[in-house]
């Protein structure tokens, strides 16, 4: 299977994984053609099959003059350096690349939590959202049409903040980190232009489409993130479009080297994202339909999981697979995070 030239994928704007893949696609210089759309609603029309479940975005392979739909941002950006291996935005150092996928994982899996719950939870975000949303998809249906898809739709979403464990006691949780996170990016920033340099790696690709929300979307979050780091504002701008970045293999920096508003970061992982990964994988192994743990000193409970369970799986399968030398590197870059609970 491999992408079609240029590469298809159907997404939406108010995508936070969407805009992960444009944002990636323009830094690599790799022509693309999205369709903005649903996936079932877009395949059906194409004659192919959904994947299972249809997730946005959706890229489509081709083999022989097959099409197969697929999904999955993360395992597509490796494909997509097979395909083309110039401008990679995962590190040459097996140490440094670890770092880059545990920010990439954060940011799909727990930066999403900021993104879902800002989006539903307060009325004058969820009103824009509900409003917006449909008319993205379509600017021209009628006024009618609007109204009675913005009372479905806001009330799916809003009926989905589970998905994301957002409710009335996490909610104060969700937002300490968010702004925990966002003091430790205007810390960094001010160090480098990117998580590990001065070139993006697939960690700056899934905090920008996180945050393109965040800043470009939703009001509320929009005003936090002024408030707090304006340099995570102007930098969702620049990650936008770095399709004039001249990348070179010097523009990682060592991990040895870098500097201590990295670790800052790593601590917020290890603070929220750590304690919430192990409680879910807990939870499925127990066969139990629900989790509750303390996270950041409050009571945290919400559905269990099978997907981050696999993430869990996949973090320790990368950790398993460096040399003893890079773990040696790996370990005592994190010591003291929190996150080597996540990789015993
Ligand atoms: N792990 C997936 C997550 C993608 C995802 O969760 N997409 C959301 C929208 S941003 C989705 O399609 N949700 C289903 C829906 O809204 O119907 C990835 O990295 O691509």
């Amino acid at each position: 299977m491999a992408f079609a030239d240029p590469v298809q994928l159907i997404g939406a704007t108010a995508s936070p994984y969407t805009q992960k893949m444009l944002a990636l696609l323009r830094y690599r210089r790799i022509p693309y053609a999205v369709t903005w759309g649903d996936v079932a609603t877009v395949c059906e029309a194409r004659g192919l099959e959904p994947p299972r479940p249809a997730l946005l975005p959706t890229f489509l392979l081709e083999d022989d003059g097959v099409t197969a739909a697929v999904c999955d941002s993360t395992p597509i950006i490796r494909r997509l350096e097979e395909a083309q291996s110039q401008r990679s935005v995962l590190p040459g150092d097996p140490a440094l690349a670890f770092v880059d996928y545990l920010i990439e994982d954060y940011a799909d899996e727990w930066c999403t939590k900021y993104m879902f719950h800002y989006r539903w939870h307060f009325a004058a975000d969820a009103d824009k959202a509900g409003t917006v949303l449909p008319l993205a998809m379509n600017p021209s249906i009628s006024s009618e049409e609007l109204a009675a898809f913005k009372e479905h739709f806001s009330q799916r979403q809003i009926g989905r903040l589970f998905v994301v464990g957002s409710n009335e006691t996490t909610a104060a949780v969700i937002d300490a980190s968010y702004r925990r996170f966002l003091t430790a990016m205007e810390h960094h920033l001010a160090q480098q232009p990117f998580m590990l340099g001065t070139r993006p790696g697939a960690g700056d690709f899934a905090l920008h489409g996180q945050l393109s929300q965040l800043v470009g979307f939703d009001p509320t979050p929009r005003a936090i993130t002024h408030a707090i780091s304006p340099r995570t504002v102007a930098w969702v701008d620049r990650t936008y479009d770095l399709s004039g970045l001249e990348p070179s293999g010097e523009d990682w920096i060592k991990l040895e080297a870098q500097p201590a508003s990295l670790s800052d970061l790593m601590q917020e992982i290890g603070r929220v994202y750590v304690p919430a990964q192990l409680a879910n994988a807990r939870a499925l192994g127990a066969g139990d339909k629900e989790w509750s743990c303390d996270i950041d000193g409050a009571p945290w409970s919400q559905r269990t999981f099978p997907y981050q369970a696999k993430c869990l799986q996949w973090t320790r399968e990368r950790y398993a697979a460096l040399s003893q030398s890079d773990r040696a590197r790996v370990d005592a870059f994190l010591d003291g995070t929190g996150i080597e609970a996540m990789l015993a």
